[in-house]
Parts: C-alpha cells; sequence; structure tokens
C-alpha cells in the first residue's frame, strides 16, 4: 500500500506544480488582459473625442469674400449704388471685394461670375443687366456651393437658382408712375415713354406696372429705349418731337438719367417746363433739380443704397442662416412742392 501512496503522493505534487507555473500567457495575462483592454479601449475613446480641426462655428465680417460683379456705370443710381456696396465693404472690414464693371454686356457680368466660383469667394451678389441668360452660371454657381444674392433688378431663372433677390418692385414703381400721369392728365391725352435698358427687369417692371393702371384715356403713342443713359435719350427725344410735333401731353421715363437728356432736347425745341408733363424714376439729384426747375411733375422713388443689406444677407447665407427669398425696398414718390427742402438730404 505505501507504494501505491507514494506515486499518488508524487503525481498531487506534480499537478500542484504544473498548475501554479502555467505561462505567463495563459493565466497572468488572461488577469491583466482586461486592463490592458480597458487601456487601449481609452485611448482609441479619447482619440476619438479628440475633435477634427474646429470650423468656425460662426464667421464675421473679416471672413467674407464678396463677388459684387456691377453691371455698369450708365446712370447717377448706378453709380450711388456702387458708392453704397464698396463704402459698405470698407465701413464693415470685410475680407475682400471682388468688384467690377461689365459695361453694361451681360457676358461680361458671366465672365465676372465664373472668374469668383474659380476663386472660390463666399458669396456672390449680382446686379444682373437684363432677366435671361443666367440659369447656367447660376447652376454652376450652385454646383460650386457658392451662395447667390440677385441684387436690384430680378433675373427669370429659377427661384432654386439662387438664395436671395433684394431690390426694388419695379411692377409697382410703373403702377405709381401710372397714378401719377393720371392725375396730371385728369381728361386724358397722349404720352410717350422713354423705357430703360431692353430686357432688363427694371425696364420690364415698369413698363408692365404702368400699363396696368394707367387710365384708358390716356393713349401712349410710342415706346423708345433711351437704356437708361441721357447720351442715349437726347436723339430718342428729337426723333420723338419730330415725329409727334405737337401732339405730346405727357412722358413717362424709366430713369432721371434720361429724363435730364430728354429735357436738353425739349429745351433745345423752345419747349419750356411744365408744357409737357413728365414723370420719371429714381429720384436722384438731378431728378430733384429738375422737379425744382418745373421740368419733371413726380419722380418715383427707386433706392440705389443697398450696400449695408447687402453685407448683412451675405454674412447671414455664410453662416447658413435663413434669409427671406424675397426682399423688396421699401419707396416713396417724390413731388416738386418739397425739392428743394429735400435736395440737401438726398444722399444720391
Ligand atoms: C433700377 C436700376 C435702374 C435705375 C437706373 O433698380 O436697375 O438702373 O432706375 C439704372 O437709373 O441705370
Amino acid at each position: 500500500m505505501s507504494r501505491v501512496k507514494n506515486i499518488a503522493f508524487i503525481l498531487l505534487i506534480t499537478i500542484m506544480v504544473l498548475s501554479a507555473c502555467t505561462p505567463a500567457d495563459t493565466a497572468a495575462p488572461a488577469a491583466e488582459e482586461p486592463e490592458a483592454a480597458a487601456e487601449a479601449e481609452a485611448e482609441v475613446a479619447e482619440e476619438a473625442e479628440e475633435p477634427a480641426e474646429a470650423e468656425p462655428t460662426t464667421y464675421t465680417y473679416a471672413d467674407l469674400v464678396l463677388c459684387y460683379p456691377q453691371l455698369g456705370a450708365e446712370s447717377d443710381w448706378r453709380t450711388a449704388n456702387s458708392a453704397s456696396i464698396k463704402s459698405s465693404a470698407d465701413e464693415l472690414g470685410i475680407q475682400q471685394l471682388i468688384f467690377s464693371d461689365a459695361q453694361q454686356k451681360q457676358e461680361n457680368q458671366i465672365s465676372a461670375v465664373r472668374a469668383c466660383i474659380q476663386q472660390g469667394v463666399s458669396v456672390i451678389a449680382l446686379p444682373p443687366v437684363v432677366e435671361d441668360g443666367w440659369d447656367a452660371v447660376l447652376t454652376e454657381a450652385k454646383e460650386a456651393g457658392i451662395p447667390v444674392i440677385i441684387v436690384d433688378r430680378s433675373v427669370s431663372a429659377d427661384a432654386s437658382l439662387y438664395d436671395v433677390h433684394l431690390g426694388s418692385n419695379m411692377f409697382l414703381e410703373g403702377q405709381r408712375a401710372a397714378e401719377e400721369m393720371n392725375a396730371l392728365l385728369p381728361d386724358g391725352g397722349n404720352i410717350l415713354e422713354l423705357s430703360g435698358t431692353v430686357g432688363s427687369g427694371a425696364a420690364v417692371g415698369r413698363a408692365d406696372g404702368f400699363r396696368d393702371s394707367l387710365n384708358d384715356n390716356i393713349t401712349i403713342l410710342d415706346s423708345q429705349t433711351g437704356n437708361f443713359t441721357r447720351a442715349e435719350a437726347i436723339p430718342v427725344m428729337e426723333a420723338f418731337l419730330k415725329k409727334y410735333a405737337g401732339e405730346i401731353d405727357g412722358l413717362f421715363i424709366h430713369n432721371d438719367d434720361m429724363a435730364i437728356g430728354a429735357i436738353e432736347a425739349l429745351k433745345a425745341a423752345g419747349i419750356n417746363p411744365g408744357d409737357i408733363k413728365i414723370v420719371s424714376v429714381d429720384g436722384t439729384r438731378g431728378g430733384f433739380q429738375a422737379m425744382i426747375d418745373g421740368w419733371i411733375q413726380a419722380d418715383v422713388e427707386c433706392n440705389p443704397l443697398l450696400g449695408p443689406q447687402v453685407m448683412e444677407i451675405a454674412l447671414a447665407l455664410m453662416n447658413g442662416e435663413t434669409v427671406e427669398a424675397e426682399i423688396l425696398t421699401n419707396e416713396t414718390v417724390y413731388y416738386p412742392d418739397n425739392a428743394e427742402e429735400l435736395l440737401p438730404t438726398r444722399q444720391y
């Protein structure tokens, strides 16, 4: 029996020794494994929590690179509009204003917009010379992720191709002009129209609104474009005077610059202030002076001082804020009776 006991004892000792010497790679690591895993997880979690390079949460004017492909320099209104954009950019300290003059040519505006898209500007604020022909370049801007503000005149492109339209209600301006003409010619009469740039939202809207509200006893004998410029209005008025001599009771002129040109032709033809009733649009200093001198009987306001609003809307779009799709400027009508008093206060 003692031999058997000896063998059992040796076997027991052997088992005990073997289990106590189990290699580290099973027990110890098993015991350490939860800790190591926890550490590894902690490291991974830590990495995951570290934010990527943080995007600025809110842009400021110092981040704004604004593209303003101005349509031209055809009128005092346009000069004032450009000055308002430049002074606002300067006063607010935007990072960069990319300003260009398209000399009233749409192809130049489109090229300027494309250059801005290439540059990767923050926002494009486009004052379109005409209504049509913008779909392709607006689509390019949209695909480039650059917000677009249509400024002043409108475009016929689908509203999904731009973010905001900020400008005047040109149709309402035309209606207001008609109401003034109705009051000036209560017994009716014959009038002529000097219209703005062909195909421009301003000329189209004013003409349509004017015709919508003009009394039936007033006849529009003819309409010709003076392209919103003083120089181009002179020959148009000279031709009107030849063709309609003695028949003209009134003139509807789409802006003060053309009205001043037409007045030069009227003076040269020996016509006196007030002989022909004139309703104009814009409300520039030149228009106010023509009212003081008795040539213009009513001047429908069209406000060019859009710079502050353009910058405010551009920054809001940069920050992904919701902005009203259509923002129309509040406007009025000016008259000769207080033109002298108001002239010193006019900003354009
Ligand atoms: C109207 C603007 C027009 C002005 C003109 O908002 O586009 O263009 O009435 C200007 O004086 O040339």
